[in-house]
């Protein structure tokens, strides 16, 4: 028995989007979904009651982060990292791969693993696949990822088959050193830069080892939309129809309307909350940098179609001086009125899907929203 069991309930005939369930050990998810990210097992600023308040269904939290604090044992010791944090409904961890590379010259990379200085004091560690496998086995997440490597953009050919052929030899250790399967499904990552026929290759050894999810790793760092947009073309198609998909690191609103129609399941991002943090406000008017002169005396919502509890009761004026005085609550209501936003969108997606007019909500949305973000 696996921990998690997805059911496809049906594609959208009018884009090809799939609506779909997955079942976890803390509870079902309703796909597609955004997961809200909460790095340092926390998403800024927000109780775990207010993430269920705007209907959060899973949240994503990070291997590296909390390796390095407070450290897995003592989440382990704490029960895990649902009692630990009291989130009782699904969480997702990242494998730190992604983080670890993030750390640039701080880093080198060996078949073994990698070898990386902490952002914190500079101390000296090694995470290898196995070592990302047992942290995530302590943290106790419904999911965990496998250890990959994601290739910067641009990235030459060499380099990048180089890369995803050690993702795949990373991904049999990580299989091979999983201990919880009936509790935690390991999700495998498909990479292979911006090339077809490497997307191909990927695809084809991630799926060979077995997997009961799988993610497109190696997006979003910073390609031109369209050009992601077309290797989700021929990416997506190549995934099994019976699996859910995982677009890591993707979340404005329209790269989920983008990624939905071209068959994507989950999202994460920290677009929503780390915006929220400077200013800007997600709407259905396009973003909102409420920071900005414009807002002083404007005594409506951050979205006049907004019915969160933030656009409820606070007006742009109010929030923009918080904001300006470095006030924390400012930061709390942006953060609340973003996630809520993009919760909201993709609870709409859904609805579209399940009505056959997903094209049609995207071009309402499109019209509405712009370009911008
Ligand atoms: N791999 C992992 N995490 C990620 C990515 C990846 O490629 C990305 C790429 N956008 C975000 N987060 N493990
Ligand atoms: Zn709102």
């Amino acid at each position: 028995m696996g921990a998690i069991r997805f059911e496809l309930i049906k594609t959208c005939k009018q884009s090809g989007a799939r609506l779909g369930k997955l079942y976890t050990p803390h509870g079902e998810i309703q796909t597609p979904i955004f997961m809200p990210v909460g790095t340092q097992a926390t998403v800024k600023s927000m109780t775990p009651q207010e993430l269920k308040e705007i209907n959060s269904q899973i949240i994503l939290s990070n291997t590296y982060h909390l390796y390095m604090r407070p450290g897995h044992k003592i989440v382990e010791k704490a029960g895990g990292l649902h009692k630990f944090m009291n989130w009782d409904r699904p969480i997702l961890t990242d494998s730190g791969g992604f983080q670890v590379f993030s750390l640039g010259p701080l880093r080198k990379i060996t078949e073994e693993g990698v070898e990386f200085r902490s952002h914190l004091d500079g101390s000296k560690h090694f995470i290898s696949p196995e070592k990302a496998i047992e942290i995530q086995n302590s943290l106790g997440a419904d999911i965990i990822m496998a250890f990959d490597e994601c290739a910067p953009y641009p990235a030459d050919r060499d380099y990048v088959k180089n890369s995803l052929e050690r993702t795949t030899r990373w991904a049999k250790r990580c299989k091979d050193a999983h201990k919880n399967s009936d509790r935690q499904a390991l999700f495998g990552i498909v990479q292979g830069g911006m090339y077809k026929d490497l997307r191909e290759q990927s695809a084809k050894e991630i799926m060979d080892i077995g997997f009961p999810g799988y993610a497109i790793g190696g997006l979003s760092v910073g390609e031109p939309k369209e050009l992601m947009y077309e290797v989700l073309d021929y990416t997506t198609p190549l995934l099994p129809k019976d699996k859910p998909r995982y677009l890591m690191g993707v979340g404005s609103p329209d790269d989920l309307l983008e990624g939905v129609i071209r068959g994507v399941d989950m999202f994460d991002c920290v677009l929503p909350t780390r915006i929220a943090r400077n200013g800007t406000a997600m709407t259905s008017q396009g973003k909102v940098v409420v920071r900005n002169a414009q807002y002083a005396e404007d005594f409506t919502p951050l979205d006049p179609e907004c019915d969160c509890y933030t656009c409820k009761n606070y007006t742009r004026a109010y929030i923009r001086h918080l904001i300006k005085a470095n006030e924390i609550l400012g930061a709390r209501l942006i953060t609340y009125h973003n996630l809520y936003f993009l919760l909201k969108l993709m609870e709409n997606v859904r609805n579209a899907i399940k009505e056959d007019r997903l094209l049609d909500y995207k071009n309402e949305f499109f019209r509405k929203y712009g370009y911008t973000l």
